[in-house]
């Protein structure tokens, strides 16, 4: 007799700043966001950084320092979604928007950083992508090519093509569940992923108020990300039985 096995839906969470916001860490667009004291035009872009490469180091060696802050730690969303992982015996990916360390910390490994990730440098000469923990500045030397002046950190740009769009594609085109989480989904291509999946998998948005893509969404729940992720992600887990 063929087995039957019921397939357990296969997921994909798509996370932004909102979810790190209770371990301290600020949003963008939020009143007191990142965006509302310095311009994406004078930090976050390729032209930036060819400009004015001392501004850019400046603004993300702060970014980068503030992770060693020990107050600065993963809340229940990071660890719930860690331990959903482990537990889950269907598909699971987590994309993350984010460049903080704190799902890698919570013990989230099947995690995807499609914005790139504070904690690494990229050196513009080679190509080599190391762990960076320190500041980096314009006359750091590249640990593979020896070479200096070339040193940024390993964060996409606006204008730059995000990383792991390919996995990203195959995990979405395989989705029955997506759910995003904290982001307020002005930013694309992230923000266009739920149009991707509408239609054949749910789609739930987790936010503090309605995003910019929340009428694209089958269902949300309004909270502080730190409540309502662990109370989805164990419905998930009692349902699947
Ligand atoms: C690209 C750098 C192409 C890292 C970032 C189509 C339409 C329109 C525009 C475009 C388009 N396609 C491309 C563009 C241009 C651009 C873009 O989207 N512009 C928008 C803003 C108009 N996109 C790009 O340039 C992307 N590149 O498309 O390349 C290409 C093709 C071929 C070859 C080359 C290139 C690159 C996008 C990545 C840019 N880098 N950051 C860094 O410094 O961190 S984006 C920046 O925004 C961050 O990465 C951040 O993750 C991202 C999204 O922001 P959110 O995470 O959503 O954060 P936000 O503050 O906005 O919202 C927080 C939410 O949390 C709020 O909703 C709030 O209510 C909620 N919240 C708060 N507290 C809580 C909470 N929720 C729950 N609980 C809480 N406690």
């Amino acid at each position: 007799m063929e087995a039957v096995t019921r397939r357990h839906p296969s997921i994909v969470v798509l996370t932004g700043a909102g979810i790190s916001r209770e371990s301290g860490l600020a949003t963008f667009r939020d009143p007191d966001g990142i965006w509302a004291r310095v311009r994406v035009e004078d930090v976050a872009t390729p032209g930036a950084f060819a400009r004015d490469p001392a501004r850019v180091h400046a603004f993300y060696n702060a970014r980068r320092a503030q992770l060693r802050d020990p107050a600065v730690a993963p809340n229940a969303a990071h660890l719930a979604l860690a331990r959903f992982e482990r537990a889950w015996p269907g598909g699971f990916l987590l994309v993350t928007q984010n460049v903080d360390d704190l799902h890698a910390r919570a013990g989230s490994r099947r995690l995807v950083h499609m914005h790139g990730e504070l904690g690494k440098a990229r050196c513009g000469h080679c190509g080599h992508v190391a762990p960076w923990q320190e500041d980096l500045s314009a006359t750091t030397a590249c640990p593979s090519c020896g070479r200096a002046g070339g040193m940024r950190p390993h964060v996409v740009w606006f204008g730059e093509m995000p990383l792991a769009m390919d996995e990203i594609g195959a995990a979405l085109e395989g989705c029955d569940l997506f759910v995003a989480i904290g982001t307020s989904g002005q930013v694309h291509p992230a923000a266009g992923f739920v149009a991707e999946v509408a239609g054949r998998a749910r789609t739930v948005e987790l936010n503090l108020e309605p995003g910019a893509m929340s009428r694209a969404f089958d269902e949300r729940i309004e909270g502080p990300a730190s409540e309502t992720v662990p109370a989805l992600l164990e419905a998930l887990l009692r349902d699947a039985g």
